[in-house]
């Protein structure tokens, strides 16, 4: 590992925020020294993961923020992940939320981060895992992610959080909405927001209802109601993700979900790697010649896949030569 980056994961490690803003750019642009940082934190802090999806408007940046201001009068930090799947800029569409947040700006012990997709959804997830994880291990007491809107890329995304709250409003429509959005699987508390407004209740109703249909598993999901713009409602959000926290390590679930998840990153960080080492030997010139016969039609791409699979020399040389830049 380079001396720059121990040194970083050193200070991210002794609370030093710049340090932590630093290791996060290189995790979210996925560069070669990310699999070595995130072994190295592996372990480190122990927070409570909680993701915040729902509708677009729901009102979850304010509920976030509300939260947040209720973690930190009980003396817990914070560190928040705006995830935006639909935005290839940072800042774009959570610029609004930023502002908002301006007031923990001051604040050490709040951390703020927003994360684009720019174009490549399915490593937005990783990267806002491993963001997620950073904080952890720069010791913030919770990790809150947002995602904006209703779709698979959310639904990606919420797999990092260990509590997952779904936002939802009182506006016609929104309970369906949210089922054909995959939103009932993963919720593991309902937050019906906006509760000055009509409906509420209704809705609140409805997907009591709908829940009552699931079969028990030792939990269950609470339908708070809430108007995050002036507090309301907020305590018993705040309890209802703790007590999730407590039923997962209780339930054993947690352990499960621990296993589960170890063993599907182990694959995946294998892919990532491998593939990242073949693009990288790829740029060798005595791969050239192969690739040359491709370009030329020479060789039809699937027999010079094979070709070099089979090549042991080749091989080698993508597995060692990949390495060097890992250094
Ligand atoms: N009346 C009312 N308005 C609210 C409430 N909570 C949030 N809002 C308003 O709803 C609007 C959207 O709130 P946001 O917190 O930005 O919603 P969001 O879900 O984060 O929005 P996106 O991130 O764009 O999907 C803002 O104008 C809020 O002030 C509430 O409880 N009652
Ligand atoms: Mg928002």
């Amino acid at each position: 590992m380079r001396a720059t980056t121990k040194d970083l994961i050193e200070r991210m490690l002794a609370g030093e925020g710049l340090a932590l803003a630093k290791l996060i750019t290189i995790v979210e642009n996925r560069e070669p020294e990310t699999a070595e940082i995130m072994s190295a934190i592996h372990g480190r802090g122990s927070a409570a993961v909680v993701g915040i999806t729902g509708p677009p408007g729901a009102g979850k940046s304010t509920l976030l923020d509300a939260l947040t201001v209720h973690y930190r009068a009980q003396g817990r930090s914070v560190g928040i992940v705006a995830v935006d799947p639909s935005s290839p800029f940072s800042g774009g569409a959570v610029l609004g939320d930023r502002i908002r947040m301006q007031k923990h700006f001051l604040d050490d012990s709040v951390f703020i981060r927003s994360l684009s997709a720019r174009g490549n959804v399915g490593g937005l997830a990783r990267a806002s895992r491993d963001v997620a994880r950073l904080l952890e291990a720069a010791g913030k007491d919770i990790v809150i992610v947002e995602t904006v809107g209703v779709g698979q890329s959310e639904l990606d995304i919420m797999r990092l959080a260990d509590t997952v709250a779904v936002v939802l409003v009182p506006e016609a429509g929104d309970t369906v909405q949210a089922m054909k959005a995959g939103l009932l699987e993963i919720a593991d508390v309902f937050v019906v927001n906006k509760a000055d407004r009509d409906g509420a209740n209704k809705i609140k109703t409805e997907l009591d209802q709908m829940l009552h249909l699931r079969p028990p598993d030792g939990w269950e999901i609470p339908v708070l109601m809430t108007v995050a713009t002036d507090g309301k409602g907020v305590p018993e959000v705040v309890s209802a993700l703790d007590e999730h926290r407590r039923h997962l390590q209780e339930s054993g679930k947690a352990a499960t979900r621990g296993a589960a998840g170890r063993q599907g990153e182990f694959r995946a960080v294998l892919r990532d790697e491998l593939g990242r080492r073949i693009e990288r030997a790829l740029e060798d010139e005595s791969v050239s010649s192969l690739l040359g016969r491709v370009e030329r039609g020479e060789v039809d791409p699937y027999g010079a896949a094979l070709e070099a699979i089979n090549d042991d020399r080749l091989v080698a040389m993508i597995l060692s030569r990949a390495s060097e830049g890992n250094r």
